[in-house]
């Protein structure tokens, strides 16, 4: 354990909000490693079989049915559970469609984040809450040079990012009016096997694997000139509990690596040895876009952390994932025998 970690107790009680996605799965599984007692709320979808597909083979969760917009349900688990540590990863993750759907957006991840501080403070007060806040914060906000961070102006450019900065700004409320121990982690772009395939990432490496493989000719694409700071999500988890264990405050987790989507897809096709036809479809591109990312993460560096996936190798695990899926290869096939 890193000398800044301080001691804690191995039968401490973590409830998550959203543990059926991507960051919410891989933290449980980390923090089960870790010893921890781990819950999580999940929301009703209409195919109960993908309900908890990421969740399938994590033994000894206890998973509970909660919205944000329902602050019952948010009360009622609270109660039951009195966690130790407070993670709200649950949000409308997609941010062009966030663009459709922005009010539900805004009702989410704005004042969603309101719903549970509030049961929060009256029910288990003495908890730590870390709040899933994102780089999508900054807009096209830069600094001189080149990067953003924690003193970066937020200047959020779609209604995901403007909820977003809702939930930020009300957690560091609630942090100073009621001395509560609430920090902010505000993650850059992060990926995995686990991401969803509308997520750009994971839609070019799907596409990819089905061309080499012969299933699919092109691809689809929004714009492909936008820079992101990509890190892979089993590193970020370590940061989110990290952050809990220190005094409450806020911190970027980025790569401090930038890549534009071309860059991405000639990475994969130079992975495949194939080329992948783009075929731009407005569609997917976004009426106001945040062009490029790229963060400083100097300070939670500080405390010990790093990622430990280079682009490469998560680009490489995210083809191994799909070669897997499409039975091309088994799981035990090394990453660099995708080709
Ligand atoms: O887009 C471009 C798109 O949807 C990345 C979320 O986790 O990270 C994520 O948000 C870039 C954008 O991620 C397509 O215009 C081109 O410039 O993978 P994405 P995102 O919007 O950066 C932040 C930090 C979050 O907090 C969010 O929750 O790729 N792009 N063509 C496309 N993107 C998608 N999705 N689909 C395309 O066809």
């Amino acid at each position: 354990m890193s000398k800044s970690v301080p001691y804690f107790s191995p039968s401490c009680k973590a409830l998550i909000f959203g543990i059926a996605g991507q960051d919410g799965s891989y933290l449980a599984e980390y923090l089960l490693s870790k010893g921890y007692e781990v819950h999580g709320t999940i929301r009703r979808n209409s195919t109960p079989e993908h309900q908890e597909s990421r969740l399938h083979g994590i033994e000894g969760i206890t998973t509970y049915y909660a919205d944000l917009t329902d602050t019952a349900s948010i009360s009622d688990v609270l109660t039951k559970v009195m966690p130790d540590e407070i993670y709200n990863l649950a949000a409308q993750s997609h941010v062009r469609i966030s663009f459709d759907i922005p009010q539900f957006t805004a009702q989410t991840n704005a004042l969603g984040v309101l719903n549970i501080l509030e049961a929060y403070r009256r029910i288990c007060p003495d908890a730590k809450f870390y709040q899933a806040s994102s780089s999508e914060m900054f807009g096209n906000s830069i600094d001189d040079d080149g990067y953003q961070r924690e003193t970066t102006p937020m200047k959020p450019v779609s209604p995901y990012g403007c909820a977003k900065v809702y939930g930020y700004n009300i957690c560091c409320n609630y942090r100073q009016s009621y001395g509560l121990k609430i920090s902010n982690g505000i993650l850059f772009n992060h990926e995995s096997p686990r991401r969803g395939s509308n997520f750009v990432t994971n839609k070019i490496i799907k596409a990819a694997v089905r061309i080499k493989l012969g299933l699919q000719k092109e691809v689809e694409l929004g714009n492909i000139f936008t820079y992101r700071d990509w890190g892979h999500s089993k590193d970020y988890v370590r940061a989110m509990h990290l952050i809990l264990q220190q005094e409450p405050g806020d911190y970027v987790v980025s790569t401090g690596e930038s890549h534009s989507v071309y860059e991405l897809i000639r990475c994969v096709e130079e992975t495949l040895y194939i080329e992948i036809p783009v075929v731009v479809n407005e569609k997917f591109k976004r009426p106001h876009e945040l062009q490029y990312l790229k963060g400083d993460s100097s300070r939670i560096r500080a405390l010990g952390w790093k990622p430990e996936y280079t682009f490469k190798m998560l680009v490489d695990q995210m083809i191994h994932s799909w070669m897997v899926h499409y039975g091309a290869i088994d799981d035990k096939t090394p990453y660099l025998q995708t080709r």
